[in-house]
Order: C-alpha cells, then structure tokens, then sequence
C-alpha cells in the first residue's frame, strides 16, 4: 500500500519568511521559505547569503515541488508476503530494536551494516556522528557511506601530500584550473565564481572530454582521453621543473622529495603524454606554462571525476603537488584551508567489536597517521554478503541512499541485499534499493528537521556554518538522527543517549565552541564561523610526518604503493586490454552529472524532468556516423558484464570514441555495466570512468 494522495505536510512555525541553507545538492545556497497560510508558499534565494547571492539553480527553484512531491511517503511500512503494510512508528522502532538484538545475538554486532548517503552527509557532522554513535553502542563498526566512492579518496591523498585538504580560493585567483568537473552542471555556485572571475581578467584552463559550458568559455580546453589525467598532470610536472618555472624557495624549504620527484617525472615528456592522453603537446605546455606563471592559481578539481579510477589516489597527489610545487599552498588566490568548529565528540569507538570491513586491504582508507575517518571500504560489502568471508554480515539498514542505482555492480549488490535477514530502509520515496528492503523508514527532508551545516569552509573556501531550522512537518517522517536517537532509547541505551531531542544532541556537540543553536537561530541562514588560514604553514609546518610538503611519500613507500604519483593505464583501455578493445572499442565515463537532478533523485519532479526525460548515451558526431546511430535513436550499450538499451544523444561536444552516460536512472541503470572489482589500489574506489563499450544499433 503507497499512499498516492499528497501527504499530511504543513508549516509547524507562524506565517513569515524563515532563512535556512537548501539541501538539494551539497552546496548549501542560502534560501528563504516563504510561509503563508500554514504552507510553504514560495522559496527565494538569499541575497545576503555570500555563496550565492540570492541566485537558485533550477532543483533549489523546484523546492517545494520537492516538499510535496505525491511520491513521497511519511508513514512506516513493512513488508508482507510482498506487499505493503502501513504500521505505526512504534511497531517500525520494536521491529528493528527485536531484528537487531536478533542478529547480535546469533552473529555478534559486527553482522549488523549500514549505509549512509548523500543527504545524510549533508545533514553535517555531528548528524553523521550521532548516527556512528549508534553504530559504536551496538558495536558494530560497519558503517558504510558514499565516501567509499566519492570524495574521500582525494581528501586521503592531499593529507598524505600536505597533512590537510585545501579549497579553491576562485574570488582571488588569476588562472583557475578546472579539471574533470562540470560546476554549470554539478556546482552552480562555483559556477558563477568562476564565470565572475573570468570576467574580471582571471585565466581559465579546463581539462575535460567533454566541450562542458565552461571548457567553451576557457582560454585552453585539454580534452583528455578518460582515465589518462595522472599522465597529464605528470607531464606538466615534467614541463614546469624543467623549465625551472616552480617555486624554488617555497619547494626547498616546505617540500620533501623534489629530487625523487624530478627524476620519475623525466619519463612524462610532452610527446609521450600526447600519445597518452590524446592532448595535444603543445597544449600541455601552454597549461603548464599558463598554471604555473600566471598565480595566484587554483585547482577545482571535480569531486569524483579523477578518483574512481584505478590511479585515483594518485592522480589527486599529483595534482596536489602541482599546486604545491607552484607555490599556491595557504596563498590568497590559490588553495586554502579555514579553520573548523571543533565539536565535543559524539562517538564512542571503544564499544566496537573489530575493524570495519575492507581495512586490512585499504588501511590508508581508514586512517592516515591516526588520523582516523573510521569507515570500512562498502566495495567489499557485497561479496562479504554473498560469501560469509571474513564473517557473516545479514542486517543492513539504508539511511538517505539508494545504492542499487548508485554503488556499482548493482547485479551483485541486489542478489546480496535479497540474501540478507534484515534490510530496513529510511527514505522519502519507494525507490529502487527501497523495494529490496523489509521495512520503510519515512525520513524528514531538510526543511523539515533541525541540523547545523557546517562544511561550507571545506567545501568553499567560505568560513561559514548555518542552523538548518525545522519549518515543516510531514505526516509522520522523522528526521535520520530522530530515528537512531529512539531505536538507541528503545534498544534500551537511554544512559548513553541523554537527550531528548535533537536540538539538545547539537548543543552537546557544540558545547566546546562558544556557539549555541540559539545564538544561530538569531542569526538563520548562518554565521561567519573562523578564518581562511594565509601561510598557516610558516606558523605550524605541514601536519605530516616529516612537517613540510611529502612530493615523495614514505607512508606509501611502506604500504607497498608507488612513493611518487606513477601514471597506470586503466586495465579497460585499448593500451592494456587490445582483445577487449577490439570488441568494445569505445571508452565509457559514467556519472556526469544532470543540472535537474542529485543522483537518482528529483526524476519524480515533472518542471525537472521534462527537462531531461530520459537516459541518453552522449557520443561524438563522428563515432555516431561510424556506427550509422543518429541522434534519439535507441541503442544497444554492451560491455563485458551487461547490457542495455538507450537513447543515443549525438553532439560536437565530447571527444570522439568516448561515451558518456549519466547514473541513478532506475528504467537504464548504467551501474549494471561497472564493477567493483577493478579498484584504486590504495583506497578502493571503484573504476567508473575509464571502461570500455560499445554501441550496437537495435534493428
Ligand atoms: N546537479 C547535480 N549536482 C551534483 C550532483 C548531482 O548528482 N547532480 N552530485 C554531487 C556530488 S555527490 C558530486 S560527487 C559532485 C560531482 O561533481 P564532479 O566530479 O565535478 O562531476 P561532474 O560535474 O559530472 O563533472 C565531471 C566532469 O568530468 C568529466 N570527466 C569524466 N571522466 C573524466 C576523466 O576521466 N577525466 C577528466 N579529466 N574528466 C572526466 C565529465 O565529462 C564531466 O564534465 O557533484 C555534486 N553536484
Ligand atoms: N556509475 C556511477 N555511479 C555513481 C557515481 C558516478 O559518477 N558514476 N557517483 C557516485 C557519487 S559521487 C555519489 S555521492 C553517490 C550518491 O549515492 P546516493 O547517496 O545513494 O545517491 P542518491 O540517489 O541521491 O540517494 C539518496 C537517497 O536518499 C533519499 N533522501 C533524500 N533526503 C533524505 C534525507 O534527508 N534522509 C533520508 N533518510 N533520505 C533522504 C533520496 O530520496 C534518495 O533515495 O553515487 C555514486 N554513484
Ligand atoms: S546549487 Fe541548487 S540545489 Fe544546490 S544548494 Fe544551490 S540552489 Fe540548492
Ligand atoms: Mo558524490
């Protein structure tokens, strides 16, 4: 039984405008609520927010079509003999506290996994926190996130280069860099940074397969050959030390290993990375030349783009030391870091039993120096499921992710979810990982939940931190931390979960800062929180074993990983696989990101879907001719594991014998073609990028 009506959602604060920060994507652009008549009326950009001015992309303009989409459902349900059942959130809440105490019971805790998603992750660390606080009480350390696939691979490799993970300062920087991201599409508020600092006489280099809206407004567009970044970025190396074009004081005083370094990047010269990457030498020379003369420069590097490759942690060290070498560490215009709100912690780490799943293969993934982020490698879930080895894992709960559409191989991931004892899902919708599931958690959105959002300093080189206020209500959703917080009472844990509400679990948190949830409530939409950290390094070093820059890393040495960034060929490429090549003869990149879209969310918003109806294969005008495929027509896409058809999108703007198609439709789930066994070798990350195809034509 799905409701199919538009649910019990209204405003639970007086009539007015509230400020808070949206959520639809991670950028957290400051909006306003307008609430009139009990109901959210409209949603405003917020002019004084410094990120974006007011300016709402077209999801945060479709918020309330969000807020009150008829698919949403905001009441518990449990699965009978297939169907659908309604229950009450005290029956939800005895289910999972009997099947949890079940499984500890008949396997040990560790059996017990959960896997967060983006909304979640946005909800800001003291959510995600309080969530691994439940984790840590019942004592299973197997709290999985999409960090396993996205973003914390390149934060791993700039603190093993620089001890910490710096921004692009975009509003100071004379040439930006902007490699393997798409901001029209994927980050709108960078977007206009950087259109506005084009504007004002900043230089732009894109390096991207694809003619992306920006790469059509750069001074110099590389369109690259997908998964051959760190050959590029080796071979500008190679350019700026040879030219002697880096910055010699800083690289003498703050770096380590710049000899080591000089001599393996010798063998990247730019002919050979012409014939690597497919750019053309001459063009690797004016980049180099341009990124390194032209500072202040900063790197926007795409969140995921360069590391779900089989090079992916090393690709982002040597983009790392190109801005290091060049001199634009802790620099105005160049990378910087803020400092952060230093919250009283939540976890309880002594109550897990073992290590998470994946850290005996990837302890660098885990931790970095002691330096712990404390998550097992989800790309080992599946087979652990499947084979019991190294221990048997049958619980899964799913809080705010929809893995089946977004974790790849979703062939294996669904046979393993379908083998589990219990599976609980907490969503807003009935989406494709839910239907797997036993029991549906219906979750708040962000308007409708109170939460502090405070990764705005990483994320943006902007000091800033915001209360995300409860303006809404919906049926009977509960927020995710509402949820761990009464499983955790009713699992009997009242002693170690004291609070009552959230707001009361985020005043603890924030205990140690001097900012409370009131004084932010005074000020919604945010505060200025700390300070952009200018030549931090002279007052402190780098935060690295040896205290300065590590171009050669001992940390990797040791593990048995390559100390300096080395280029390796993706093993499904023409170089290293030419049999496979010869059948699958085109190279495929997923996941570009849709402007409309988040992932496998808002298809359900028809002002967002007419946009973009549809799965669509993007490929070059010529490959299309070779194939005799016009543009709309439906395709066969095959690869060594799957299958399936799509609409093909003929353009000029990707590089010929390249395809691209995006991810999180559920009709044409390209994650039925990736696997999850071709890995970057240091973290994990799954090889999503850099595959082969090919395109057959239906008829
Ligand atoms: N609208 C929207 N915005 C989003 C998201 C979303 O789903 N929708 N997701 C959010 C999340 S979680 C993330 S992680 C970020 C992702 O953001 P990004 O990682 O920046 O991803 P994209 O914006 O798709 O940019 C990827 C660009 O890289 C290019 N590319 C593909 N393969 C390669 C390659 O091998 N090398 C190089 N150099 N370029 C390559 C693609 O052509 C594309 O233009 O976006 C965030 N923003
Ligand atoms: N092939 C391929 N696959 C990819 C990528 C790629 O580039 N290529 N990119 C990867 C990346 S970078 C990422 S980050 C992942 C994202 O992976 P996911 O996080 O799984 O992405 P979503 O599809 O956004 O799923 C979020 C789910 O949470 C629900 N939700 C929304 N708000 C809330 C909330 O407040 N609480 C709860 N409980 N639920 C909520 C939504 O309805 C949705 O079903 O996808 C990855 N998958
Ligand atoms: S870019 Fe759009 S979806 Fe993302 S936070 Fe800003 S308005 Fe919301
Ligand atoms: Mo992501």
């Amino acid at each position: 039984m799905i409701q199919n009506s538009i649910p019990d959602i209204r405003a639970c604060v007086p009539d007015g405008i509230y400020r808070t920060a949206c959520e639809l994507c991670p950028w957290g652009c400051g909006i306003e609520i307008h609430i009139k008549n009990g109901q959210m009326e409209k949603v405003r950009g917020n002019r004084d927010h410094p990120l974006n001015e007011g300016f709402l992309c077209p999801k945060g303009l479709a918020l309330k079509d969000f807020i009150y989409s008829r698919e949403r459902i905001t009441y518990p349900m449990k699965k009978e003999n297939g169907d659908w059942r309604r229950i009450s959130w005290d029956e939800a809440l005895d289910i999972c506290a009997e099947k949890l105490e079940i499984i500890k019971v008949r396997y040990g805790p560790k059996s017990l996994a959960v896997a967060i998603g983006m909304p979640v992750l946005l909800g800001g660390n003291i959510t995600v926190s309080f969530l691994r606080r439940f984790c840590d009480i019942y004592g299973t350390p197997n709290c999985f996130s999409v960090e396993s696939i996205c973003y914390r691979c390149r934060i791993i490799a700039n603190i093993l280069t620089l001890g910490k993970f710096p921004a692009a300062d975009i509003a100071a920087a004379e040439t930006i860099l902007v490699w393997g991201n798409n901001p029209h599409e994927s980050n709108p508020p960078a977007a206009r940074n950087i259109d506005k600092a084009v504007k004002r006489g900043a230089k732009l280099i894109v390096i991207d397969p694809r003619k992306t809206a920006s790469a059509k407004k750069a001074d110099i567009h590389l369109q690259i050959r997908p998964g051959t970044d760190g050959a590029l970025a080796l071979g500008m190396l190679n350019i700026i030390i040879n030219e002697g074009i880096y910055d010699k004081d800083f690289v003498s005083n703050w770096t380590i290993g710049f000899d080591e370094l000089a001599r393996s990047v010798a063998a990247y010269d730019p002919e050979r990375v012409e014939k690597i990457t497919w750019v053309p030498a001459r063009g690797i020379k004016k980049a180099a030349r341009l990124f390194a003369v032209n500072s202040p420069s900063c790197l926007v590097q795409g969140t995921n783009s360069l590391d779900q490759h089989i090079n992916g942690l090393q690709n982002s060290r040597a983009l790392a030391i190109l801005f290091a070498i060049t001199g634009n560490v802790d620099r105005e215009g160049g990378m910087v870091t803020t400092s952060k709100l230093r919250v009283n912690p939540l976890r309880l780490p002594e109550k897990m039993e073992g290590q998470p799943l994946g850290v005996e293969r990837f302890p660098l993934f885990y931790e970095v120096w002691g330096r712990a982020f404390g998550e097992g490698q989800a790309m080992a879930l599946a087979d652990t499921i499947l084979t019991g080895n190294p221990y048997p894992v049958t619980g899964l709960i799913v809080s705010g992710s929809n893995p089946v559409l977004t974790w790849p191989n979703s062939y294996k991931l669904t046979k393993a979810i379908k083998a589990l004892e219990f599976t609980a899902v907490m969503d807003m919708r009935m989406t494709a990982t839910a239907q797997l599931c036993d029991l549906f958690l219906p979750a708040a959105t962000f308007l409708e939940r109170v939460e502090l959002c405070d990764y705005y300093g990483t994320l943006h080189a902007v000091p800033f931190i915001a209360l995300r206020q409860k303006i809404m209500k919906a049926g009977e959703a509960k927020s995710d931390m509402e949820f761990w917080l009464e499983l955790g009472k009713r699992m009997g844990h009242s002693d170690l979960f004291p609070w009552n509400r959230v707001e009361e679990v985020l005043d603890y948190a924030l205990s140690t800062t001097g900012v409370t949830v009131e004084k932010l409530k005074q000020q919604p939409g945010g505060i200025t929180y700390g300070e952009k950290m200018i030549e931090y390094y002279k007052k402190k070093g780098f935060s690295t074993p040896s205290g300065k820059i590590e171009l050669v890393s001992d940390t990797l040495k040791s593990l048995g990983h390559d100390p300096v960034p080395v280029y390796h060929e993706s093993p499904e490429s023409p170089v290293t696989n030419p049999a496979m090549a010869e059948e699958y003869p085109l190279i495929l990149t997923t996941g570009a990101r849709i402007l409309e879209f988040l992932h496998s969310e808002y298809r359900d918003i028809p002002k967002l879907r007419k946009k973009c109806p549809k799965a669509f294969a993007e490929i070059h005008t010529s490959t299309a001719r070779t194939l005799s495929v016009k543009d709309g027509e439906e395709v066969f896409l095959e690869n060594e594991i799957g299958a399936m058809t799509i609409t093909a999108r003929v353009t000029e703007d990707i590089l010929p014998g390249v395809v691209n198609v995006s991810h999180g439709w559920e009709d044409s789930n390209i994650n039925l073609l990736t696997n999850d066994i071709s890995i970057d070798p240091v973290t994990g990350y799954p090889l999503l990028k850099s595959l082969l195809c090919r395109i057959r034509k239906k008829a």
